[in-house]
């Protein structure tokens, strides 16, 4: 007797995300999946370098169907060519962020600059400085779409974590924070110029709400969506290194993305996933689902 099997079953077989082949050749590629497995910006618990593996494991699982966007959109048919690139960037020592930085560019550079959209898995959310100066280089200045409980806007002053991302790009001239959003902070500090719905508002607005007040700020300028798992509630993503009690589910923000499309999404990340401190994959998945979702509005905007 023989059976149907292969990409179905998601835990035979090499693991790749989304069950997408492993390619670093980018001719005529829609979407790159990137693995960046790097954590020594964290500043509390370390562990999201073993992110990509895990959410590549719960992709698998994912993939196989698309409730979100039934209707909407057929990610393989306006998509046909998605790849999984494979991991870059790992570092250790006394050198890790800038090698990571340093190597992570070149590659991402790459797949930008062949039209491809990038969709980074991380890591921790040192990660954004690479792909957002990608971006720049193409595009100009970009609005980043900054779902997170926390602002990201502490100067580095040179020694960088996963905490100042969203100050030095601003400082770089990287993205404009008149036309970009901080969604479901949770965890004020002073606010250098971006819009910003801090989570208990979120918490009172219906998703076409608050995805409707995004739309608005951002208009037709070319996005970095940057997605930290920690942005949802730890009910929903307890796998993270920095969690913060009070955020949405991920069904509330995976309709906020459903309802984000039309958006511009030039590159994307999903970053801070850690599955030492996860319980029955529930955040790898989250995470999955919610990639799932950022490529969806990548392909939206080809259609
Ligand atoms: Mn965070």
């Amino acid at each position: 007797m023989s059976q149907e099997t292969g990409h179905y079953l998601f835990y035979a077989g090499i693991n790749t995300f989304g069950g997408y082949k492993h390619s670093t050749d980018l001719e005529n590629v829609d979407i790159a999946v990137m693995g960046v497995p790097f954590d020594a910006g964290t500043t509390n618990r370390s562990g999201a370098k073993m992110g990509p593996n895990a959410v590549r494991n719960m992709s698998r699982l994912v993939f196989g169907f698309n409730y979100m966007w039934e209707g909407e959109l057929d990610l393989d048919e306006v998509c046909p060519n998605i790849i999984d690139y494979g991991d870059v960037g790992q570092a250790y020592g006394s050198t890790a962020v800038n090698s990571m930085i340093e190597e992570t560019f070149n590659h991402a550079d790459k797949i930008i600059q062949s039209g491809a959209k990038l969709l980074t898995i991380g890591g921790d959310h040192t990660i954004p400085y690479v792909p957002v100066r990608a971006v720049h280089k193409k595009y100009g200045k970009v609005a980043l779409l900054h779902f997170d409980s926390h602002q990201d806007t502490i100067p580095s002053n040179g020694i960088i974590s996963h905490a100042n991302f969203a100050y030095d790009l601003v400082e770089e001239g990287c993205v404009d924070p008149s036309k970009s959003v901080q969604a479901c902070i949770r965890t004020p500090l002073d606010n250098i110029g971006y819009n910003i719905i801090y989570s208990r508002d979120v918490m009172e607005m219906k998703p076409e709400e608050l995805a409707g007040k995004i739309k608005n700020i951002i208009g037709d300028t070319p996005v970095y969506l940057t997605f930290d798992v920690d942005s949802l509630d730890p009910a929903y993503a307890p796998g993270t290194g920095t969690p913060v009690v009070g955020g949405p589910s991920t069904h509330y923000m995976r309709t906020v993305l459903r309802n984000l499309a039309g958006l511009n999404v030039v590159a994307g990340d999903i970053v801070e996933v850690s599955p030492q401190y996860d319980h029955a994959d529930i955040t790898a998945l989250a995470a999955a689902s919610v990639a799932q979702d950022i490529m969806c509005l990548m392909a939206h905007t080809k259609k």
